[in-house]
């Protein structure tokens, strides 16, 4: 069931399916009117609705406490998600051609589109199947056992990498992290052979190109697009990379990194090298002030819960409402003693009045902005969930549920750090070089990994990479985009990508790429809007209840509207723009040109 890291799409997603169901074959059916699919429409909704709650609760417990009958429970609630969404699908599809009200229409269209893995139509023994498929996944994902049945702790494995001083410890971690994915490859390799079977029923090419075709826009102008924003960015994750690549070999030396090719997957800081903030102290320009937040969180003896009550204060102080009582009870906060639970964050919702967050929170800056993320889905969830009908519960787009929470985060400046006590004093502009290369080592070498996931995925998807090849394909994307490149030589029969959540979690990742342009995109239109005058990275919209009231407004719309007009209630175009990621970096950029002089940069 659900489809992403916030919890909601699920059930709505589930409604995709079977616009074939309806076979030129069938009995011609009396004349449909309007009113005939505004009443289905409506019917469509209770149903999907009355199913929500029930799949919801059985997904968290399959992810709270991972064994066989919670997973049993959670593959049969996804199974009747699976089963009615081709239904009302099919049911859909006979109002194709017609002329109806836009709100009709678009919901027809969402019923269409909704599911993030659809079964075949009329094929109830595929869909359990799928199911099942699915939820033995995330479990696998989850308890992280290898094929000779020893477990391997992710935190554990990741703080290794993280501390990033021993290159040989980082090489064991990296590499015992990916026994465990092998075994989930059969899994996968019928799960695309199914969803795909799904994604044809529905008039689709493959699912793929079923995914691409959910941003109100052509799905081929959709990859277009994300084509386009990456370009806007390249040059500057290439200076990145150039300067971190340099610092890696000052420090390693040349038999663990070269100067020049592809860095080594296991030296970056984290378990994909998706996020570098990790090795700052190895590549951080000299002199200026840093502020390291782990220091100053454990410093002020905060605990997982001050952290998040801290970061809900954020929200609050511009004007959202703090989440009910119940986010304080029912919410997972850390890693629970004797069972195995999914660590992978993520936010939920289950009815109008009941949202939490599963996390397995550590006293550590990478765990605070991810808890502003969190929350930044948990308070969109509430606002449309309030505010619209239950086809309309979503984002404007995947990427603004992803890019909510960033966005807010992007205002944990200095000086909101001095307001709210965790620094004393606001170091001066020679804090800024070191900030803004704390910020670039998550959010701009990012990028890259952002783009390449679901690049795997669609060559996945299409046939393009056949089982033989999928992890041949992947580490071809990883050394295209990233220049990053697996530091042993690799197993054809290894699964690499199943090491990542999003894989054996089904979760879409365009949406991070697209977030993390968005987030600095709304960000430099928020400040503006306040009235801030200065560089973009000392913004904060902290307190700010102009600001708030706009991203209310945003939130509300759900995906009632196409995502131009939702963005458009904050950045005047309504298109997608990495401008202000350009201008937010540009200090750091220059300095990055001036060391990288003489280098030879690329790979
Ligand atoms: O999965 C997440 C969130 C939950 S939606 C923690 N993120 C991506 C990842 O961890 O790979 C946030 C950034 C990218
Ligand atoms: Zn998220």
């Amino acid at each position: 069931m659900k489809t992403t890291q916030f919890k909601r799409l699920t059930l709505v997603a589930a409604v995709g399916a079977a616009m074939t169901a309806c076979s030129p074959g069938d009995a011609p059916e009396p004349a449909l009117t309007a009113a005939d699919a505004e009443a289905y429409v409506q019917d469509a909704e209770a149903r999907i609705e009355s199913l929500y709650e029930y799949a919801a609760k059985s997904s968290w417990i399959a992810q709270t406490y991972i064994n066989e009958d919670s997973q049993f429970l959670e593959a049969r609630a996804n199974e009747q998600l699976k089963l009615l969404g081709i239904e009302l699908a099919a049911g859909a599809a006979r109002f194709n051609g017609m002329d109806l009200p836009y709100d009709t229409q678009r919901k027809l269209n969402l019923l269409r589109l909704g599911l993030t893995l659809p079964a075949p139509v009329n094929q109830p023994d595929l869909a359990a199947e799928l199911a099942s498929i699915e939820s033995r996944l995330n479990g696998m994902y989850g308890a992280g056992y290898d094929a000779d049945g020893n477990q391997h702790d992710l935190i554990a494995l990741s703080n290794t990498l993280a501390e990033a001083n021993d290159p040989d410890a980082m090489l064991q971690a990296w590499i015992d992290w990916r026994t465990v994915s092998p075994q989930m490859k059969d899994d996968y390799v019928r799960l695309v052979e199914i969803a795909n079977q799904g994604a044809r029923d529905l008039g689709f090419a493959d699912v793929g190109a079923m995914w691409r075709s959910k941003y109100d826009m052509d799905a081929d102008a959709f990859g277009a697009e994300m084509d386009r924003l990456w370009e806007q960015v390249n040059p500057l994750y290439e200076a990145l990379h150039c300067h971190v690549r340099s610092n890696l070999n000052e420090r390693y030396g040349d038999e663990v990194v070269s100067d020049e090719g592809a860095i080594p997957a296991h030296l970056l800081g984290n378990m994909w090298a998706q996020q570098w903030g990790n090795i700052y102290d190895q590549v951080a320009p000299e002199g200026g002030a840093g502020i390291n937040v782990t220091e100053r969180l454990v410093a002020e003896n905060y605990t997982p819960v001050s952290m998040v009550e801290q970061a809900e204060s954020f929200f609050t102080t511009l004007g959202i409402e703090e989440l009910p009582e119940t986010f304080w009870t029912r919410s997972q906060f850390v890693k629970p003693e004797g069972r195995d639970t999914v660590c992978h964050a993520s936010a939920w919702d289950f009815d109008a009045d009941d949202y939490r967050i599963k996390m397995c929170i550590q006293v550590n800056g990478e765990d605070f902005q991810t808890i502003h993320h969190e929350l930044g889905h948990n308070y969109y969830q509430r606002a449309y969930n309030l505010a619209q009908p239950m086809l309309y519960r979503g984002s404007a787009n995947d990427g603004f549920h992803e890019a909510l929470g960033d966005t807010v985060a992007l205002s944990i400046t200095p000086s909101y750090l001095k307001d709210i006590g965790l620094i004393d004093e606001e170091p001066d502009a020679s804090g800024d070089l070191p900030y803004l290369m704390r910020m670039a080592l998550d959010k701009v070498a990012f990028l890259p990994f952002g783009l390449l996931v679901d690049k795997w995925r669609w060559q996945v998807f299409s046939g393009e990479l056949t089982p033989e090849t999928y992890n041949e394909g992947w580490w071809n994307l990883r050394e295209q985009y990233q220049g990053v490149a697996a530091p042993v030589a690799r197993d054809a029969d290894a699964f690499d990508p199943g090491a990542k959540y999003h894989i054996p979690g089904n979760t879409p990742y365009s949406r991070y790429f697209l977030a993390h342009i968005l987030q600095f995109q709304l960000h430099r239109d928020l400040c503006e809007a306040s009235g801030f005058e200065g560089p973009l990275h000392r913004c904060s919209i902290y307190g700010n209840e102009e600001a708030g009231q706009k991203l209310i407004e945003m939130m509300e719309m759900g995906q009632s509207r196409p995502w131009q007009e939702a963005l458009a209630t904050i950045s005047e175009s309504g298109e997608m723009d990495a401008s202000a990621v350009i201008e937010y970096f540009q200090p750091l950029k220059d300095w990055l040109d001036e060391q990288n002089e003489g280098r030879s940069c690329g790979w």
